[in-house]
């Protein structure tokens, strides 16, 4: 594997969730595989999760790490090329990517939408320069548009706890006081339609999703008929996708607390497990009772990262 960005690129689901069960069951059995090789992770934004599951995983398969944060003393980034330097930044992009491309074999890359122009986030122009410049596999860590490492620990989760062959999966849209990014509904989206589940969509009206990923799933607009019947509720909040309103892209649209995920929304599942990407604003996106429940399974979802990390890592690792 040469670039970790789409569900496409793993393969055969099957096939990658066995592997990520054998791993989770020994997970140093391929501890001299990445022997005197080197993992550069790249931090344009915070981190805990990804920062911390993702390091783990590489030292599992007995590779060197090194973590930059972009921000954090390293120089500021031009990322526009053909513009004249005399401002702040220091570096430009088309340098500094080729010299992180030398000391490392493998990168993993952070770098979230901005907001301020639609286009050049969904063409995904940050991640697509790491993979054009750097020389060596790519894994997205969160880019502009996608998260994948997060979607393949949530579709191990959800083959974990799942009680029925073809569960009903709910991604709910809640509410949030600032504007998030779509990679995480994004990539559950497209990851969902791949796997073998029923799955459904809620959000208020211009939450959109971009069609690429929103594929066949059904759309409900009512949250809680959404909520009906549902094995496992995937909250997360994101900002206007501009899919239906352009002009609002990156936008907070709708501040409805009534669609906050509490005991009153999981009453009418089918005793749903309650799942979100953390880290999550309580009482904002999901009640305290809710996230403290038994049915909450945050904590081995996030537990997960280590698992998807180390197969994505696995499979570059044999293909270098
Ligand atoms: C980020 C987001 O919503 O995309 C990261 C989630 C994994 N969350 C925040 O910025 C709070
Ligand atoms: N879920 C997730 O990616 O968390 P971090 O932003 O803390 O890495």
């Amino acid at each position: 594997m040469r670039v970790f960005q789409n569900v496409s690129d793993i393969g055969n689901l099957q096939q990658a969730l066995k592997e990520a069960f054998e791993l989770k069951d020994d997970r140093y059995r391929y501890s001299d595989l990445g022997k005197n090789k080197t993992c550069l992770l790249i931090f344009f934004n915070n981190s805990l999760r990804t920062r911390l599951s993702t390091q783990k995983a590489a030292m599992n398969l007995g590779m060197n790490v090194i973590v930059l944060d972009v921000n954090q003393g390293a120089w500021k980034l031009e990322t526009e090329r053909g513009v004249v330097m005399d401002g702040d930044k220091s570096e430009h992009l088309l340098e500094a990517i080729p010299v992180m491309g030398c000391y490392c074999d493998i990168i993993g890359v952070r770098s979230f939408a901005t907001f301020q122009n639609r286009q050049d986030d969904y063409e995904e122009k940050i991640l697509n320069q790491f993979i054009k410049y750097s020389g060596k596999p790519v894994f997205f860590m969160e880019s502009a548009t996608v998260h994948p490492l997060q979607s393949f620990a949530d579709l191990i989760t959800i083959e974990e706890y799942k009680r029925n062959e073809r569960p009903k999966v709910v991604l709910s849209w809640a509410p949030h006081p600032k504007a998030l990014p779509q990679a995480v509904p994004n990539s559950f989206a497209q990851w969902m339609n791949a796997a073998d589940v029923d799955f459904v969509i809620t959000h208020p009206e211009g939450y959109e999703l971009d069609p690429q990923f929103v594929g066949d799933a059904r759309v409900e607009y009512d949250q809680m008929k959404a909520f009906e019947g549902a094995d496992f509720i995937y909250a997360k909040n994101w900002s206007c996708p501009g899919v239906t309103r352009p002009e609002d892209y990156g936008k907070v649209i709708c501040k409805d607390m009534s669609w906050m995920v509490d005991d009153r929304h999981m009453a009418v599942t089918n005793d749903a497990y309650f799942m979100h990407c953390l880290p999550v604003r309580r009482n904002m996106i999901v009640s305290d009772s809710v996230i403290e429940s038994p049915n909450s399974i945050v904590i081995p979802e996030a537990a997960n990262r280590e698992i998807s990390a180390q197969v994505v890592l696995k499979r570059m690792l044999t293909d270098l």
